[in-house]
């Protein structure tokens, strides 16, 4: 399937901002689909756009991430490789993608039930991995995530034509409410907005960094946050948040001490595979949207 036989269902970057209603549903999967998710708890999903899950992972287990985390960022193979992004101030590591396919360990995250079955349930149907990456967010001044919606760039630059994505961020640092931890508008899921601004060639070396096309005008997040205010959210090592892939969220700098280090998957379902991209002028490296479309097994 081409992108020309693809509707756009929603238009961005082009001369202005432009918002639409959201036109998918949020939980694709029937209510009584079999799964970790509670039938309340997919309820909350839809309604907010986001679901905390306390202790996704075990305190034992989260040190076993938590040391590869260490590990790959100490590695210098890893961090002269492309799929490292570092802070734009320290030059230090702030994200590796692709970490499911560098680590055995974080491969063995994706394939775990509590993770990917999750994923499966609120998608309703197979699943494969569109984006994965460590965010190491060290202390002593690592930036931020300006606000965005996810899906807006991953429509716009890796060609997703509709909102059948779920990302899951799980801690492996105490997220603290003081070390830039993840904010979300609850509810903003549900409207689609439209960014002003072409998308530059090879957007993505600068957008790992610190993101400009795709980044919603001063009015747009005055009105969003206005009306579904803003969540912080925290929590221990293993600790999770899913949220879907057209929320509006961002996270701010971490001037403390303490890390604020996560995975972060991003699940897409199968019957919603990548085309061309809807408003960039070349795909992205498939390390940062992928291309194999293999369901995870
Ligand atoms: O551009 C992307 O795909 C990445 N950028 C951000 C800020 N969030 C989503 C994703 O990891
Ligand atoms: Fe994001």
């Amino acid at each position: 399937m081409t992108t020309a036989t693809v509707k756009d269902l929603y238009p961005t970057r082009g001369a202005t901002e432009v918002t639409v209603p959201r036109q998918d549903p949020v939980v694709w999967g029937s209510p009584d689909t079999p799964g970790p998710i509670e039938a309340g708890d997919l309820q909350a999903f839809e309604r907010d756009g986001f679901l905390a899950v306390d202790q996704l992972i075990g305190p034992a287990e989260v040190e076993i991430y938590r040391q590869e985390l260490d590990r790959l960022v100490a590695d210098p193979a890893i961090r002269f490789d492309e799929r490292s992004i570092v802070e734009p101030s320290s030059q230090e590591i702030r994200s590796v993608f692709e970490v499911h396919r560098i680590s055995e360990v974080f491969a063995k995250l994706v394939h775990d039930e509590r993770v990917v079955g999750r994923a499966r349930q609120i998608l309703g149907s197979d699943v494969y991995v569109h984006q994965s990456r460590i965010n190491v967010k060290p202390g002593f001044g690592a930036s931020g995530f300006y606000w965005h919606s996810d899906f807006e760039t991953w429509h716009a630059e890796d060609g997703l034509p509709n909102m059948r994505t779920v990302s899951v961020s799980i801690a492996l640092t105490e997220n603290h409410d003081t070390n830039g931890g993840l904010m979300i508008m609850p509810g903003s899921h549900r409207t689609f907005l439209g960014c002003a601004g072409e998308t530059p060639k090879d957007n993505y070396k600068k957008s790992l960094q610190m993101q400009d096309a795709g980044t919603p005008s001063d009015e747009a997040l005055t009105e969003l946050a206005g009306e579904y205010g803003i969540k912080l959210f925290t929590g221990k090592p293993g600790s999770a948040t899913w949220f879907d892939c057209n929320c509006m969220h961002g996270s701010g700098d971490n001037i403390t001490p303490f890390p604020r280090s996560n995975v972060f998957i991003v699940f897409n379902s199968v019957e919603n595979t990548a085309v061309e991209p809807f408003a960039a002028p070349i795909r992205r490296p498939e390390f940062v949207g992928a291309r194999d479309f293999t369901p995870v097994r």
